[in-house]
């Protein structure tokens, strides 16, 4: 069933892959690779050919910093089609870059123990799997342990992101009132993303000043998380990224299990619950019943309800009373018949926008964590639903990088927006139709 989507599906990770053994978002609009990209990725791939899956993630870690860090972008290639590039980021500026790879200076969402539980689960041959995952999984440890170490400033159990790139949710009206509380020069650069994309569907210029403005306070402090803790204007809590990291630690403690290699497990353990506590403790918000942002510049929670505040669930977080509540705030809000799910923001609220990037489109691998959130619960109808929406989008639409959400819009235009043939959207496709 739905071969031919699984057959294009294979062909755009396959034009995407790249020589230097990794494969890219989207052509043009994203040259390099991406981090939490090449985690989604990884997972399609293991699908048809594992020896790729295991090659993307084997690049990827080769770029690990000397602490742990993994970056969000690694500029395998000179491409000019991206702004900003290496000679922006200057990753060489910290001490404890790769000196092999030149990367930015910032992370994204921890994917990368989660999805090597996912190989594991898609490999036919367990052993083989388990012998790459043996030759991975400490650089994988090594970077959780990087962000307990450094980013969980309070000793909550919660790491901070210094960006909204950081995030993966770049535009989100989440990050509106902060940039209020910037005042960044306007710089002057010249804008690829608009090149390749309709200018409408993406961040302003005002929004890539603050972006370029925070970049630069890091540089200053050659990306050292202390000094960025102290100076950063932007410091948030944020319920995905810390999620991934609580999901990824679970499959951590799985993986070194089967491993027979439990010298690292007590301390994951001691991590896991202390991060399960701390989200429960900061980031549940008893008069949204959802889980929210919460900015630690302001010591003030973020209070709006995005498809992040449901990423809880793949991480196995709250307990079924509040698995309930939180199901409750997704159907009354994001629920209704005449939208596809799972918009990226609060439709009831005046900040949403359908089209315009992380401020409510539809984005596949949102779905994906949520299909697989939803499961693990036992919301089992809205799951599929979720499986069906995303399908449907795609097969209407193209392999498009985010959605409108809005059904009706979609009987009279075409409703995918940013990149076509995006990675992504494939490689998770492929999995929720495998
Ligand atoms: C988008 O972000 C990049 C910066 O990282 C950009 O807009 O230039 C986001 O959607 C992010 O989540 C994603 O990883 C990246 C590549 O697909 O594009």
């Amino acid at each position: 069933m739905k071969e031919h989507l699984i057959k294009q599906a294979i062909s755009i990770l396959e034009e995407n892959f790249q020589e230097g053994g990794f494969t890219i978002p989207c052509k043009g609009l994203y040259p390099f690779q991406w981090k939490w990209d090449s985690g989604f990725i990884a997972i399609g791939q293991a699908h048809y050919d594992m020896e790729k899956a295991k090659t993307e993630i084997a690049t990827l870690l080769d770029a690990q910093w000397q602490n742990g860090f993994i970056p969000h972008i690694i500029f395998h290639n000179e491409s000019d089609t991206y702004f900003p590039g290496a000679n922006v980021h200057r990753s060489d500026l910290s001490p404890l870059a790769s000196k092999k790879y030149k990367s930015t200076g910032m992370t994204q969402p921890p994917v990368t123990g989660f999805v090597l539980d996912e190989m594991y689960r898609i490999a036919e041959d367990k052993e083989d799997i388990l012998n790459y995952i043996a030759t991975q999984i400490d650089n994988v440890y090594d970077n959780h342990a990087y962000f307990y170490t450094h980013r969980d400033v309070n000793n909550e159990g919660l790491v901070f992101i210094y960006h909204n790139w950081e995030s993966g949710t770049d535009n989100s009206p989440i990050w509106d009132d902060i940039w209020k509380t910037m005042n960044p020069p306007d710089y002057t650069f010249e804008r690829r993303d608009t090149t390749h994309v309709d200018a409408s569907q993406r961040p302003t210029k005002r929004e890539y000043d603050h972006y370029l403005n925070i970049i630069e306070i890091a540089k200053e402090y050659h990306y050292d998380d202390a000094k960025i803790a102290e100076h950063s204007p932007f410091l948030v809590l944020d319920p995905l990224f810390n999620a991934m990291l609580i999901k990824s630690n679970e499959s951590l403690i799985h993986l070194y299990r089967l491993l027979g290699d439990t010298g690292k497990v007590v301390q994951l353990e001691k991590w896991q619950e202390k991060s399960i506590k701390g989200f429960n403790e900061k980031l549940w918000d008893d008069k949204l019943n959802a889980y929210v942002h919460y900015d630690l510049r302001k010591d003030a929670p973020i209070r709006f309800v995005t498809s992040s505040s449901f990423s809880a669930l793949y991480g196995g977080i709250p307990n079924q009373e509040r698995a309930d509540l939180l199901i409750q705030t997704m159907m009354g809000k994001f629920g209704d018949e005449e939208l596809y799910l799972c918009a990226s923001f609060d439709p009831q609220s005046d900040r949403f926008d359908p089209k315009k990037y992380w401020r409510g489109p539809v984005w596949i691998n949102m779905n994906w964590i949520l299909y697989n959130g939803l499961k693990r619960y036992g919301f089992n109808d809205i799951a599929q639903r979720v499986k069906e929406d995303s399908i449907a989008l795609i097969e209407k639409n193209g392999f498009f990088e985010y959605f409108n959400p809005i059904k009706k819009v979609g009987d009279t235009e075409k409703i995918g927006y940013g990149g076509n043939n995006f990675s992504w959207s494939a490689a998770l496709l492929i999995d929720m139709l495998k």
